[in-house]
């Protein structure tokens, strides 16, 4: 009987095998474990560390030559993000359709944000664990700030991930160097290596985090390991490998070691490249040139419009888009970034089938108006600049004849159209429904 049953499931798994579809127009198949994340296409990024208290963004200490001792007494010790709320936090991604968040468990500057237990990772006297509940008062209330967000994340249905930086300014093994950190010697770097894939140990094994998103590993090296340039390749296929030992399902971005196609997705350079990557993409994206929070910045948050559009536009080539918060040094949102979080929720409320599950636009230039989206048998028209004249060009999808034409609204309005040389010309409403991205659908029934 037990043998039957084996092979009943082996032939359901090979059927399985055999029909999966990969998602439509893709030039790629998407791993099943990347499903979600492909189709969410929007996440929270959060910056959240003692850069946060000191408010000068997440690089002050390399930027103003702060050493360790300073940083570590001045700044991080009294790092203390007590107003931190969960929940708040996550109802707000929510709010604006946003599917995942990614968090620094431990950025450059190297105070993991959990309580690790790996010994070397300790101020410069050699006595505390460099961590948030080691070394800031913040530790006194026992709390897990991670451990919160991941919570938060399980119940309201949405990812969580992690951030995590391969170059540590703080770890005794490194000192920061011009741009990337220079090893004190080999066998520091090798020690460095195995410690920090304890601390990711730890953190897979406490958050299970879905995805996980490294960074600092600009190196570019191919070759063998030298002082000042002492992550390698092999460093990040190892460490690539490594986190798919421990969670076989996790996302790895390919900041593993950039630029040799590692990882699960690309992390474009461009803000949002005109020619999408030939494999999944995120692009990440301030809301005010700042990603730890800085104050000198609350005051440049970018047009909700701008936004918007590059989010979409993102969508239309393919990627996702990961947009950051930088909360204060309490641990507090600023008032900045959820007022772009709400009004990007309002138009998520209305337009987020044309976002959701969608792919890249399935034509290969893209016009004046805007961009497409295209999910189905649905292509979105993403209009963001409304012709005086109200008409709209969009084109016929596989030179086909679209069954309907309606805002993508609530109010689903049919709008009239003639097809001329492949063309559907768009008698569109006197003015625009909505002024960033008013989305029109065309349909076709086959
Ligand atoms: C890195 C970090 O150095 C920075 O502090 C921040 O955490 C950011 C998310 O990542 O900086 C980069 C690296 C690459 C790009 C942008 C910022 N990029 O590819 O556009």
């Amino acid at each position: 009987m037990k043998k039957v049953l084996t092979l009943f499931l082996t032939f359901i798994l090979i059927l399985q095998a055999v029909f999966t579809v990969p998602v439509q127009s893709a030039a790629y198949d998407i791993p099943s474990n990347m499903d979600w994340w492909a189709d969410s296409h929007f996440g929270m990024f959060i910056h959240l560390g003692a850069y946060s208290y000191y408010g000068q963004g997440e690089w002050a200490m390399s930027e103003q030559n702060i050493s360790k001792k300073e940083y570590q007494e001045n700044i991080a010790s009294k790092f203390n993000p007590e107003s931190f709320d969960a929940k708040t936090i996550v109802d707000y991604a929510c709010k604006a359709g946003m599917k995942y968040i990614v968090i620094t468990a431990k950025h450059h500057e190297g105070l993991a944000m959990w309580d690790t237990q790996v010994e070397s990772f300790k101020d410069y006297t050699g006595t505390k664990l460099f961590s948030l509940q080691q070394y800031t008062p913040f530790g006194r209330t026992g709390r897990d700030i991670l451990m919160e967000l991941k919570e938060a994340c399980d119940a309201a249905g949405i990812k969580f991930g992690l951030y995590y930086s391969i170059i540590d300014w703080n770890h005794p093994s490194q000192e920061t160097g011009t741009s990337f950190t220079t090893m004190a010697s080999m066998e520091a770097r090798a020690n460095y290596i195995k410690d920090m894939k304890a601390q990711l140990n730890e953190l897979v094994r406490r958050y299970n985090p879905s995805v996980m998103w490294f960074d600092g590993d600009w190196t570019y090296n191919n070759k063998e390991a030298t002082l000042e340039s002492w992550w390698t390749e092999q460093d990040g296929k190892d460490l690539y490998n490594y986190m798919k030992e421990l969670k076989p399902d996790i996302i790895v971005n390919e900041r593993v070691c950039r630029g040799y196609g590692l990882g699960d997705f690309e992390c474009p350079e461009q803000r949002v490249p005109i020619k999408a990557p030939s494999r999944l993409w995120e692009t990440c994206q301030t809301m005010n040139y700042a990603w730890g929070y800085k104050e000198s910045c609350e005051k440049t948050y970018r047009e909700i419009k701008y936004i918007l559009r590059e989010f979409v536009t993102a969508v239309s080539r393919g990627g996702n888009y990961l947009l950051n918060i930088g909360p204060k040094g309490d641990g507090t949102m600023t008032g900045g970034s959820k007022k772009i979080l709400n009004n990007i929720g309002k138009w998520m409320d209305i337009y987020s089938d044309s976002i959701y599950g969608t792919v890249k636009s399935p034509f290969g230039k893209e016009p004046g108006w805007g961009v497409y989206t295209q999910k189905d048998k649905n292509v979105y028209a993403h209009v963001f600049k409304w012709s005086k004249n109200r008409q709209l060009k969009i084109k016929c999808y596989k030179n086909k004849k679209p069954s309907g034409v309606r805002l993508n609204n609530s109010s689903g309005k049919k709008l009239k159209f003639s097809i001329k040389n492949n063309n559907i010309i768009v008698k569109l409403p006197e003015k625009a429904p909505d002024k960033r991205d008013t989305v029109i659908v065309t349909e076709y029934k086959n």
